[in-house]
């Protein structure tokens, strides 16, 4: 027997997780930890919020509370989330719990011990604008390595590349965007490369990895490895344990990898067992440590925490880190700021979570990004209802009016039995090798096997005419309905518990497929519905709302520096003529001069004003306001207006001011 510990990526408690985040780390883990809980292997899965860092205090200053009350409502929505979607972590921690601290700072002193930290006099960047020195995720600019300008001053969000604030061009202040300049500071350096041999050695051993997680790594060993600092000028974190370092925090990604065996004591802790016990799955060669994780974290888990895991000295090190590449919606990012994603908890407030742990693992990021849509998530929930839903179900109604639902007497086809037996080993094999999507397509072809057998013996038939041979395809059909509950369970374990529950079987092992587990006489309960199919544009039960996600409407309203407010080009219009526009029962055609030009605007003021009343009257006019089109229309600016419980009403220039003035 084995040991395991299983691990998936600490998300940070700034927001709600979507699907995106489910296909990438938590589902891929949750089907490994099944699967091996299945072969009574010893198997720990641990995880938790990861709570500090930047991440957290912009959510906290963008929803205008403190980063602690940010980490505890999204802690508590995350923590919730997954226990409806099912993941079955043994323990969900956070990493503000005081242990966590304690043990980050422990092990910050060791390897300053050791050497292989270590004090440096700095430059870093300040903004005198803000008065403050920027975080290096509030610095923007182009990145070294690929060239977007979408990088930040820690990561490029293009390329996924470590950066350093100094390394990018064109650096800018992300709160304000002015120039930043630079200024003296201390801060405690990890000497990466002491690693960067070992490291080579190590990762050239795991040629079993995937191909993606090793070419990532050696395009980074192939760099050289650098120095990186790992304290911060801020507030919010883990304080740097140092008398000289107050007011500084550890580095939240050094701190967040060392977040799993906070998790993993906290467990044992809980469960009041010997505060020892966690060394066996993190202190033990024998230990096998599994780590799930998107592929923009390779980085920090392939090279920074072997690092800090090796310089201890006594760690079990990582044994497979099968990261996954990216789930995309419509061939977009996930992103929930953007409104591009679906939210955990608005998607199971609709659905069941079955359905959509199926179409993930099946559609699963696993070499490539792959793309969700709701018309593949429609084909794959009517798959389960058309395939394993209608086997289960036929078989278990035929019984039902047939044998009054016992298992009859009948000798079993061990042909199909077999045929069990075998998809069993061929996807334990795939499941040891990460290939969950391979594995849950052998499942859906037993099913479909069942369907097939079912088809062709014609039990309805052999009834009249033959009931030895009727009982022969029923037992061993209901066989077969025993063992697909076994195959499933890691990807669908709330349906596979429901047909247990109508097979009136205890929990299954992995070895328990392709076996006789219902005897002649067995008795079952009544069936319920396993998966309801669904209809055409049944997705737009989805709020659109709700899709955009919880986190914009909690925000209170963002502060608008001057700069960007004075980027609105606010002028004194005149209105020239006014017209209906086909179809649409709100909206005017309006031509406005503004000075500079005759623009067209697109206004919803036919239930305020009549054309009359427009006509010949200065506006307040949005000039540069993008162009948009509505009902068929180009709008080419907005008019200002008041709009409340009283009404609607258009703001008035004094009758003195002339099209083309500016207001400010
Ligand atoms: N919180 C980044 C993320 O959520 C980070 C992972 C930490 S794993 C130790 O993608
Ligand atoms: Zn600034």
């Amino acid at each position: 027997m084995s040991r395991y510990m299983v691990t998936s990526a600490l998300p940070y408690a700034n927001g709600p997780l979507h699907l995106g985040h489910l296909a990438g780390a938590y589902l891929p883990a949750d089907i490994y930890t099944r699967y091996k809980r299945m072969n009574e292997h010893d198997i720990l899965f641990c995880s938790g919020t990861d709570e500090h860092g930047v991440p957290i205090t912009i959510t906290a200053e963008k929803m205008g509370i403190t980063p602690m009350q940010v980490v505890d409502k999204f802690h508590s929505i995350i923590t919730e989330d997954f226990k409806r979607f099912g993941i079955s972590f043994d323990n969900f921690s956070r990493t503000t719990q005081p242990e966590h601290k304690k043990f980050a700072q422990s092990v910050f002193l060791e390897l300053l011990e050791k050497g292989h930290i270590v004090p440096r006099d700095m430059k870093q960047l300040y903004c005198p604008n803000c008065n403050r020195y920027l975080p290096d995720r509030y610095i923007n600019g182009t990145c070294p390595k690929c060239g977007s300008d979408e990088a930040r001053g820690d990561q490029c969000e293009s390329c996924g590349t470590w950066t350093e604030p100094f390394e990018l061009k064109n650096p800018q202040c992300g709160i304000c965007g002015s120039t930043p300049e630079t200024r003296d500071t201390r801060h405690w350096f990890l000497l990466l490369d002491h690693f960067q041999e070992w490291l080579e050695g190590w990762l050239g051993g795991q040629s079993d990895w995937k191909p993606n997680v090793l070419k990532y790594c050696n395009s980074w060993l192939g760099d050289g490895l650098r120095e990186r600092a790992i304290t911060r000028d801020i507030s919010w974190g883990v304080p740097v344990p140092l008398e000289e370092a107050k007011g500084k925090v550890l580095y939240v990604w050094f701190e967040a990898v060392l977040g799993y065996i906070s998790s993993t004591k906290e467990f044992f802790a809980k469960a009041g067992k010997d505060s020892n016990e966690w060394k066996k799955y993190w202190q033990d060669p024998d230990t096998k440590l599994v780590q799930f994780i998107g592929k923009d974290n390779i980085v920090f888990h392939c090279i920074i925490e072997p690092s800090l895991l090796h310089g201890l000295g006594n760690y079990t090190l990582p044994w497979n880190v099968p990261a996954n590449e990216f789930l995309n919606i419509y061939g977009q990012k996930f992103s929930t700021s953007k409104g591009t994603g679906i939210g955990l908890g608005d998607y199971l407030k609709h659905f069941d979570p079955d359905p959509m742990r199926y179409a993930l693992a099946v559609n699963a990021p696993e070499n490539r990004d792959s793309d969700f849509s709701w018309l593949e998530y429609q084909s794959r929930n009517n798959e389960l209802a058309d395939v394993l839903g209608n086997f289960i179900n036929r078989t278990l109604k035929f019984t039902a009016s047939k044998f009054e639902g016992k298992v009859p007497d009948g000798e079993l086809d061990m042909d199909l039995l077999n045929k069990a037996k075998k998809a069993s080993e061929e996807m334990a094999f795939l499941i040891d090798s990460f290939k969950f999507k391979k594995a849950i397509s052998i499942a859906m072809e037993l099913a479909r096997e069942g369907n097939r057998y079912f088809d062709s013996a014609k039990p309805w038939k052999s009834f009249k005419t033959d009931k030895e041979e009727c009982a022969r395809t029923v037992s061993s059909c209901l066989n077969l309905c025993a063992s697909l509950a076994v195959v499933f369970e890691p990807f669908i374990p709330f349906s596979t518990e429901k047909i247990r529950r109508m097979l009136v079987l205890p929990e299954l092992k992995w070895s328990d497929a392709g076996t006789v587990l219902l005897k002649p006489g067995h008795q079952f309960a009544e069936t319920e519905i396993l998966f309801k199919k669904l209809e055409d544009g049944f997705e737009k039960i989805m709020d659109k709302a709700e899709v955009v996600i919880q986190e914009e409407k909690m925000e209170e309203t963002p502060e608008v520096d001057f700069e960007t407010f004075m980027k609105i080009e606010f002028k004194v219009g005149k209105i020239l003529s006014v017209d209906d526009i086909k179809k649409a029962k709100k909206l005017y055609k309006i031509e406005v001069d503004t000075g500079d030009r005759v623009r067209t605007v697109v206004a919803g003021m036919k239930n305020h004003y009549s054309k009359e009343e427009l006509e010949g009257r200065l506006v307040a006019v949005v000039c540069n306001l993008k162009p948009a089109k509505l009902c068929g229309v180009m709008s080419h600016g907005m008019l200002m207006a008041s709009d409340g419980e009283s009404g609607v009403f258009l703001l008035e220039p004094g009758a003195d001011a002339k099209p083309g003035d500016t207001i400010k």
